[in-house]
């Protein structure tokens, strides 16, 4: 509630300063259609809440058959995601993991809950390896 004050005393002040200046002419009709996103938030039973700290998300990039960066470390409660960038199928197979076959653009999200060291390879191109150290968040 308060942001949305803050965010329409802001854009507020915005259309006075742009007002003022008057040396403009006025932009060209701008459409009125812009419906507001509202996203009440309702007691629905079947809502899951969001965990109040949700951990960040670490992107690995496959390309050139190769994990990149081949090595990251992460914490418990955070995810990290691959993207095939390659026009060939690759996967993610870990030892608690295993994405499906992704093509060129596709992302495979996994989300580390355990610490530990996990060593990952793509099970078409098993030399493709990877590594998700995954340390104890304190
Ligand atoms: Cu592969």
């Amino acid at each position: 509630m308060k942001r949305e004050l803050v965010i329409f005393m802001v854009l507020f002040s915005i259309f006075l300063a742009i007002g003022c200046t008057g040396n403009k002419p006025a932009t060209p009709a701008e459409t009125p259609a812009v419906t507001p996103v509202e996203t009440p938030i309702s007691p629905g039973s079947n809502v899951t809440p969001q965990p109040a700290n949700q951990g960040k998300i670490v992107d690995v990039v496959i390309q050139n058959f190769t994990f990149n960066p081949k090595a990251v470390e992460i914490m418990t409660g955070d995810s990290v995601r691959w993207k095939n960038m390659d026009s060939a199928i690759h996967t993610v197979r870990g030892p608690t993991f295993q994405s499906g076959e992704l093509r060129k653009g596709d992302t495979y999200e996994f989300l580390f809950t355990d610490a530990g060291t996990y060593n990952y390879d793509c099970s078409i191109h098993p030399s493709m390896k990877g590594t998700v150290v995954v340390v104890e968040k304190k």
